[in-house]
């Protein structure tokens, strides 16, 4: 039995423009830097792309039919930059502005809450060839216009924005292991004042929102790894405080409080990795702190932390792109931490561990932390689907994954966390970045191999029905 969720809880579902959409040259759009990377050979997962990806962009009716029937109340989707300004700057696509506000009214004719991510990850291209895209600080400008044209043309509308989604990953993986785009490896300095500039453009544009008269809620969401000490070997438990000093609250003490952590930006000063921050820049930090209205998370598994010599391993080692249990590596900062396996946890076939009380935990924390309010923005389990002969896809696997998570997110509640959502990772079956489309994470399935050329259509999985039910009994099931 899942715990009873506050009335008006909001249950939803997550997506990101490049991951479903497709139509990747149409009415208009611009090139993105993911438009781009994928066409790199060996770059991504056998360079898959979303040139076409699940079609959302042809069939949103129905993909929003679908949500209705089962009783989502909220969905969470991205806006493409490149379609609402395809140079990135300049003049306005009228057809991307189109594309999207139908979105928005297709979910409000069903009475969904549209909830919109400014920003998940798709680059225009054209800023990259312009200036650098987010190493400079150019972007702040540029990114800030773009979220007041999204205020500006779905305000009345829409009531839930984020700035960013996963900050810590796609700046991880653009400029530290060269798995995203820009694709630079071990760029510490560059990754650190990148970081910067996204901070700052999360903070003008809040502030606009503001300035605009905007009285929904804004905020940032996070990719929160939260960290358990091997044990009790006083280095061990050091390694886990500096984890979460340089992993965690480096992101989330910036969006909650307008500063960073002291102890890791000394550290960074000693590397001369620090980024450069003005008086002005402060200011501005702390200022949108002050306006924000919950902490986005997006959480898939936690982590332990050992001390790791300085002559140990690097955050460099193979990942698990493959699906083949045990690829991956353990991973970590010399002189600080590594992430050994959790032995008490199962994992995916990833290597994600599947920690249920781990969300529990980020809960607490964001709560003792910042007394912030939370949307938890991304949770799911990526699998091997199979559809039967008959079109059925037994998926009980990821019904008791996102069980055991919903019943771990009603014991936060009951612990006096202020969760406001609620959004799987994801609604239909999608892209996955790393992954191609092996790496399944939907309610519905959607007919899609690797190559291009399958029918797209939709099916109903199991875990549908079930949420279904938890929708309808607001928990209980
Ligand atoms: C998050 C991203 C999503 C999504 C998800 C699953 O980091 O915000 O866009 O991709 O992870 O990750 P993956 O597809 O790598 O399994």
């Amino acid at each position: 039995k899942v715990t009873k969720f506050p009335e008006g809880f909001l249950w939803g579902s997550a997506s990101a423009a490049y991951q479903i959409e497709g139509g990747w040259r149409e009415d208009g759009k611009g090139i993105t830097n993911w438009d781009q990377f994928v066409r790199i050979p060996g770059k991504t997962y056998k360079a898959t792309t979303g040139d076409v990806a699940v079609d959302h962009y042809h069939r949103y009716k129905e993909d929003i039919a679908l949500m209705a029937e089962m009783g989502l109340k909220t969905y969470r989707f991205s806006v493409s930059w490149a379609r609402i300004y395809p140079e990135g700057r300049g003049e306005v696509n009228p057809k991307g502005i189109e594309f999207y506000e139908n979105i928005i009214d297709e979910c409000l004719k069903y009475g969904i809450e549209p909830m919109v991510t400014i920003y998940h990850w798709d680059l225009p291209q054209a800023l990259v060839d312009l200036y650098g895209g987010w190493e400079s600080e150019e972007i702040i400008e540029d990114y800030v216009n773009y979220a007041k044209t999204l205020f500006k043309a779905y305000g009345s509308k829409v009531k839930y924005w984020i700035t960013f989604n996963e900050q810590n990953i796609f700046t991880s993986l653009g400029w530290l292991t060269a798995q995203h785009p820009p694709g630079k490896f071990d760029d510490q300095k560059t990754f650190y004042q990148v970081n910067h500039h996204v901070f700052m453009a999360h903070a003008k544009a809040v502030l606009a929102y503001r300035e605009m008269g905007g009285t929904g809620k804004i905020g940032a969401s996070f990719a929160y790894t939260p960290s358990y000490a091997l044990d009790c070997k006083p280095e061990n438990v050091m390694s886990k405080h500096d984890y979460d000093e340089l992993k965690n609250f480096w992101w989330m003490d910036v969006y909650a409080y307008g500063r960073y952590p002291k102890a890791a930006m000394n550290y960074l000063r000693k590397k001369g990795f620090a980024p450069v921050v003005t008086k002005d820049d402060q200011k501005i930090l702390k200022a949108a702190a002050a306006e924000i209205d919950f902490m986005g998370v997006n959480y898939y598994q936690s982590c332990v932390c050992e001390y790791n010599p300085m002559d140990g391993v690097t955050p460099y080692g193979t990942m698990n792109t493959t699906g083949v249990k045990g690829s991956a590596q353990v991973l970590g900062v010399p002189g600080i931490y590594k992430n050994p396996a959790n032995p008490y946890l199962m994992t995916t076939d990833w290597d994600w561990s599947i920690d249920p009380v781990g969300l529990r935990y980020c809960c607490r924390e964001i709560t003792s932390r910042y007394d912030l309010p939370i949307i938890i923005s991304e949770n799911g389990l990526g699998a091997f689907d199979k559809k039967t002969e008959d079109n059925k896809i037994h998926d009980e696997y990821r019904i008791d994954y996102l069980r055991e998570h919903l019943k771990e997110l009603g014991k936060a509640i009951e612990e006096g966390c202020e969760v406001l959502a609620y959004c799987t990772w994801s609604f239909t079956d999608l892209l996955s970045w790393l992954n191609g489309y092996q790496k399944r994470y939907g309610f519905v399935y959607v007919d899609r191999e690797e190559e291009e050329g399958a029918t797209l259509d939709r099916y109903k999985k199991d875990s549908f029905y079930w949420y279904q039910d938890v929708i309808k009994q607001d928990g209980e099931n």
